[in-house]
């Protein structure tokens, strides 16, 4: 039968394909929580044909041959592109997870500098000449790609995730497959229309798309590739860091957090405020950054709540592409009840909820994936909702009473991802960066990230970072070249 929605095919070799099996997995907007596009259902069988094309396409003379200087150039003529599809793309991405347009057109419009960033490294790399201590030796390394990259993303914001691998690997020289969310894949497969009209040859980058166990599975399994590059939950990333390790590839893994945003009594306080906003309602919750747990001070405690939930009560929830609208549906409607789940949870822990604590009920609002915003005060730091991930619209406010206090507490959690500080004192903003565990700090402001800077997780948030030039490093790996410029060859039976 031939559906009504509209259909999206994987990259594969350069040409377009449906899963072997022919199934498709519905695609589903969750403003109107209905299905508006379809994905192809893929199995095994297809990410072996994707993988074999990525290998292909890494040994072909077309990529392996191009110098690194040609392959920047086509990763800004592919920048140029993402710059002129910005509004196509973010709309894709908009219908797809219901995050705001501003939201999604701001990082679609910002994704071509990593494009400019790595294109402009690719031809950087170097390897050196090492002076050993044999003196008729010349030993210099060279810096080589892995070979095919598999790069598993996740549902929050596909294209922004995507790139943060994308770029450094092909940048790099590597290959590449990538296994979209099957909540929101939609953005991806428009995406990488891209590739050939930058002339990129067939093969360097693929797409399969399918669930996790019929196809991630697989792809992280597939012996013909060196790395597997993940973003997405903890649980998973624990999974698939053990199955890579069984084919000892690489990996990296940026699996979210449970971020601590700190305001200590000397704040600026209204700039606190949004700050603990931005941390937490912006994007409806559901990003790795979210500010989670809200630590302040005791002595501004009660005055900085009131005016929290004064700042968010009038927050408008509603259709993600109008300007107006501040706070979205959440993408899934596992996350919906993995959010509602956890709002329970923390009433039954004995926190206090001070807004939201639901789904609101009205109009459109009643069929979209909504969560109100939502503030717990009341929290300990061992209870669940202190402690676990919920991604979403769920703030958990934490009293505590001085910097040892406060850093005791931010640390005291499984996850390292980010923290933020509201301080005007600087001496105490930087004696507390260095004792937080956290991949990224900021002070004063909150959700600030960029191409030119390094981001990953301590603890449980992951392994590896992204963007910055050391990201480079991480899809790369060195041959060490000796050459003998000895006359003849000395005792064959010892060790040179
Ligand atoms: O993530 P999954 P889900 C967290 C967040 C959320 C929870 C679950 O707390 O509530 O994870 O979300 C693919 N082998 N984050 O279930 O499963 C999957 O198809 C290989 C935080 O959506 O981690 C998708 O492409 N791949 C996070 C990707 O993994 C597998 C962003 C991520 O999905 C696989 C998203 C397998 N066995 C969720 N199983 C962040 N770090 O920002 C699934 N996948």
């Amino acid at each position: 039968m031939t559906s009504l929605l509209q259909r999206y095919y994987n990259l594969v070799g350069g040409t377009k394909h449906e899963a072997e099996n022919g199934a498709w997995i519905e695609s589903f907007d969750p403003y109107r929580g209905s299905p508006w596009a379809e994905i192809p259902r893929c199995g095994p069988a297809d990410v072996d044909k994707a993988v074999t094309a990525a290998r292909k396409a890494f040994e072909g003379a077309a990529w392996r041959g191009l110098t690194a200087s040609s392959r920047g150039k086509l990763l800004w003529r592919l920048a140029d592109l993402i710059e002129r599809d910005a509004e196509k793309l973010a709309r894709l991405e908009v219908r797809d997870n219901g995050k705001l347009f501003a939201e999604m057109h701001g990082q679609l419009r910002y994704i071509p500098e990593w494009y400019r960033y790595f294109g402009g490294l690719a031809d950087k790399v170097e390897g050196s000449v090492i002076p050993t201590d044999k003196a008729d030796i010349f030993n210099y390394t060279l810096r080589e790609p892995l070979g095919v990259v598999a790069a598993i993303t996740p549902w929050n914001s596909p294209l922004l995730l995507l790139t943060w691998k994308l770029a450094p690997a092909l940048a790099a020289g590597n290959t590449v497959v990538i296994k979209p969310s099957e909540h929101a894949s939609v953005s991806t497969l428009a995406f990488v229309d891209l590739f050939e009209e930058a002339g990129f040859p067939p093969g360097v980058v693929n797409t399969i798309t399918g669930f996790g166990r019929d196809v991630g599975d697989a792809l992280v399994a597939h012996p013909l590739v060196a790395k597997v590059a993940f973003t997405g939950g903890d649980a998973t990333g624990a999974a698939v860091a053990a199955k890579a390790g069984e084919g000892i590839k690489h990996v990296s893994l940026e699996l979210g957090g449970k971020s601590a945003n700190i305001v200590f009594e000397d704040a600026a306080i209204d700039d606190a405020v949004r700050g603990a906003i931005a941390g937490i309602f912006a994007a409806s919750g559901q990003t790795c950054i979210a500010g989670s747990r809200l630590l302040v001070q005791r002595s501004i405690h009660d005055e900085f709540v009131a005016k929290l939930v004064d700042f968010a009560r009038p927050a408008k929830l509603g259709d993600p592409m109008e300007p107006e609208t501040n706070v979205g549906p959440v993408t899934t409607t596992q996350q919906l009840e993995r959010v509602l789940r956890y709002i329970d949870i923390g009433r039954q822990e004995g926190a206090k909820c001070m807004l939201g604590g639901g789904r609101p009920k009205d109009g459109v609002l009643g069929q979209g994936w909504f969560v109100e915003p939502t503030i717990f005060t009341g929290v300990e730091n061992e209870m669940r909702i202190a402690q676990e991930e919920i991604f979403g619209p769920v703030l958990s406010v934490i009293p505590f009473d001085d910097d040892e206090d406060a850093v005791r507490k931010a640390n005291q959690v499984a996850y390292g991802l980010a923290a933020g500080l509201w301080t005007r004192s600087m001496p105490r903003a930087i004696r507390l960066a260095a004792r937080l565990e956290a991949g990224t700090v900021w002070v004063n402001t909150y959700r600030a990230v960029s191409y030119t800077s390094p981001f990953g997780g301590y603890k449980r948030s992951g392994l590896g970072r992204e963007s910055g030039k050391r990201a480079i490093e991480e899809y790369l790996q060195t041959k060490s070249v000796w050459i003998s410029c000895a006359e003849g060859f000395s005792n064959p039976f010892v060790m040179r």
